[in-house]
């Protein structure tokens, strides 16, 4: 078969939606999209459906059961994965650690660390066995540098950077390849549900400011898996011109 195959998580949105337009402009690729909405994947298959063969699959990948089913269940044309995205992940609220709301961190837990484990874990065998494919984490700049309110989101995020690298040490001596790609500050739906539907809370995030893209983000997981075989891009950290870091925060007693 010519063309690649590619599991796209969190296709619904954002990097995910935007890679799969540019994965889409390959010839005789085939792209698995899945996310929980199943209303935008449908109308993501449409758009795509004159230049790429589309599956999709609803699927929430913090539910084991389900990421093992449908990955056990694919469709003959699509079993064979060359490419696994795994990019589905959110962060919610932005309060200090004392104040969170614990479902809020669970849900980060299972979709950011457990999604990434279970999607990895089902896929990764086939992979193996064909000594051929390729792993692309999304992590962030969270996983590299804390701020404020970063607390168990950017915790999730250190995991797929320090896991992706784990996974080339396992993989060493095979054709598998895992790269690990860590954005900045990027304009999707993220601030959005980040902030529980709150528009302008949202819009603050990149008010004056020119943020990274989703299509800068899909360029990004083109290149790095359009590079020879024998090339593994292991991370990648990409932010905005106008995001950067700031000096230590220390605290002084007034007097
Ligand atoms: P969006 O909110 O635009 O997209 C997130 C995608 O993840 C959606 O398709 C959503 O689909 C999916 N998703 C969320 N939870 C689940 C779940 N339990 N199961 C399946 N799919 C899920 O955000 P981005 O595109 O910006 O985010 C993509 C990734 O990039 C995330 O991992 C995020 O942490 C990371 N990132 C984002 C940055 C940014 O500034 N935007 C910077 C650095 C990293 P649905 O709701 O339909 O399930
Ligand atoms: C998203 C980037 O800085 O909002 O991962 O955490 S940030």
């Amino acid at each position: 078969m010519s063309g690649k195959t590619i599991f796209i998580t969190g296709a619904s949105a954002g990097f995910g939606a935007a890679s799969a337009r540019m994965f889409a402009k390959e010839k005789g690729n085939r792209l698995i999209l899945t996310a929980r909405r199943t209303e935008p994947l449908l109308k993501l298959q449409e758009e795509l459906a004159a230049n790429a063969e589309v599956h999709i699959i609803p699927l929430d990948v913090s539910d084991r059961e389900a990421v093992q089913g449908a990955i056990e269940s694919l469709p003959e044309r699509f079993r064979c994965i060359d490419i696994l995205l795994n990019n589905a992940g959110l962060a919610l609220g932005l309060e200090p650690a004392h104040q969170v709301d614990l479902d809020d961190w669970d849900t980060m837990v299972d979709t950011n660390i457990k999604g990434v484990m279970y999607c990895t874990r089902f896929v990764l065998p086939g992979m193996v066995d064909r000594n051929h494919g390729h792993i692309v984490n999304i992590s962030s700049t969270a996983g590299a540098w804390p701020y404020p309110g970063g607390n168990v989101y950017g915790g999730t995020k250190a995991f797929v950077t320090q896991f992706s690298r784990n996974l080339r040490c396992d993989l060493l001596g095979t054709r598998v390849r895992v790269s690990c790609i860590q954005p900045g500050m990027a304009e999707t739906e993220f601030s959005k549900v980040r902030f529980k539907g709150n528009d302008e809370q949202a819009a603050g995030v990149y008010r004056g400011t020119e943020p990274l893209t989703a299509e800068d983000i899909a360029e990004t997981v083109h290149w790095i898996t359009n590079q020879p075989p024998h090339v593994n891009v292991n991370t990648l950290e990409l932010m905005s011109i106008d995001q950067a870091w700031g000096p230590f925060a220390i605290h002084r007693e007034q007097k």
